[in-house]
């Protein structure tokens, strides 16, 4: 089968950032409102208090301490949690195809290329600001790249799935390289009144060049994908086009991102452990071969419990990178964050494994070797 490399990923960081300290400090200062509010109605067994979060649970339950956001004001705002995100003319370039284009910048840098090199666009992530026309056709016009764009959306495995996808169009003679970028702006959709989830996401974008490996000599060979979906209400978000023709669901928070992150962690874990033993089994490499594993960023301790079930030991800060500490939760991005961040060190022929996992379920695993 013909071979497709991974040459080069970009990174497209917001300027503004929110430590833990600073999210629990809105977030109790709207506890505090909240329940000065409601006091008769709770007095009266009417309504439960809200309780207060702290940075010191969210750091120990995820290992998240700070994250990237578009909008720091309009979260921080205790009477509204909400990012200031004004939408834009429609002649201006949205927002999504401005980080994307920020990031594929680099991407293309990296790989040594220009728009005129690159024949197809994937904008893969969890959350798209409109249905059409495609966020990724607008990035092909603003980078003014011949040939044709599609959006996906995996939730947290768009981009193991966009490079599962590139990956398809390059052997179907369609492409010979493709752009995949992954414009997350979580904090849109999070829903930061949610003590169990404020803490959770973060705003970033990355972009990935995945080409014909006859092109180059550089960067990682795709040596093997695994895709796997696994239907679950456990993560979920109801927002959508039908939202309006249901006047009694208008405003309700499950329009929001919300989830069980507890049933998540229990039942996430293994399937993803389970479902990369299989694939380093049926390619007869075994996991001591192993250099690093760019896993998906949504919390230090389920990275920690997949890492040892895999290679049956605790994984070094080197094997395991973590980002999640800086970003928190990007979907999409996290596991291409640590592989754009992470990979200089890797010596020709060394294996590292890149997978995502979320909600669906799904799960996507690449495994990628240093050329
Ligand atoms: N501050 C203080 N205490 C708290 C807080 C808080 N903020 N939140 C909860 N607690 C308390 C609880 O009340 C509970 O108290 P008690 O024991 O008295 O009942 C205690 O802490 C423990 O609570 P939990 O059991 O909920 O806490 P966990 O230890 O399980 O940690 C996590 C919670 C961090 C959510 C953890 O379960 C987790 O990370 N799970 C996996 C989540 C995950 O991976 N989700 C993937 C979602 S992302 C995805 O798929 C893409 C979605 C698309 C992006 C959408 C953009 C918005």
């Amino acid at each position: 089968m013909q071979q497709v490399a991974i040459t080069g990923t970009g990174l497209y960081t917001p300027s503004q950032a929110i430590s833990n300290e600073e999210l629990v400090a809105a977030f109790n200062q709207y506890v505090d409102l909240y329940n000065a509010e409601n006091a008769n109605a709770i007095a009266e067994g009417k309504l439960a208090p809200l309780a207060h979060s702290s940075p010191e649970f969210i750091a120990k339950a995820s290992g998240i301490r700070s994250r990237y956001v578009i909008d720091k004001s309009g979260i921080l705002d205790p009477t509204r949690l909400v990012p200031h995100i004004p939408e834009r003319a429609n002649d201006e370039l949205s927002l999504q195809c401005e980080m994307a284009v920020n990031a594929a910048m680099q991407a293309m840098s990296a790989a040594n290329c220009g728009p005129q090199d690159i024949d197809a666009v994937i904008v893969a992530c969890s959350n798209l600001q409109r249905p059409y026309p495609a966020i990724a056709i607008e990035v092909q016009s603003a980078l003014s790249i011949e040939g044709f764009a599609f959006d996906m959306n995996v939730a947290c495995s768009s981009a193991t799935f966009g490079i599962a996808q590139a990956s398809g169009v390059i052997r179907d003679g369609l492409a010979k390289r493709v752009l995949m970028v992954n414009p997350e702006i979580c904090s849109g959709h999070l829903n930061f009144a949610d003590r169990d989830s404020h803490f959770i996401f973060g705003d970033v974008c990355t972009a990935v060049i995945v080409e014909d490996a006859s092109l180059s000599t550089s960067g990682f060979l795709v040596r093997d994908i695994k895709l796997k979906t696994m239907f679950s209400n456990n993560i979920r978000n109801n927002f959508g086009f039908l939202n309006r023709a249901d006047e009694n669901g208008i405003g309700q928070p499950d329009k929001l991102f919300i989830q069980e992150g507890r049933k998540v962690f229990k039942e996430v874990c293994p399937a993803v452990a389970a479902l990369i033993s299989e694939q380093l089994d049926a390619l007869g490499t075994p996991a001591s071969e192993l250099k690093r594993m760019w896993l998906h960023q949504a919390n230090l301790n389920m990275n920690d419990l997949i890492a040892r079930k895999v290679l049956g030991r605790q994984p070094t800060v080197d094997e395991a990178p973590v980002i999640l500490d800086e970003y928190a939760n990007t979907s999409s991005a996290g596991s291409v964050i640590a592989f754009h961040k992470h990979q200089s060190n890797l010596q020709s022929g060394d294996l590292g494994i890149l997978c995502s996992f979320g909600a669906g379920y799904s799960i996507g695993s690449v495994v990628l070797q240093k050329r």
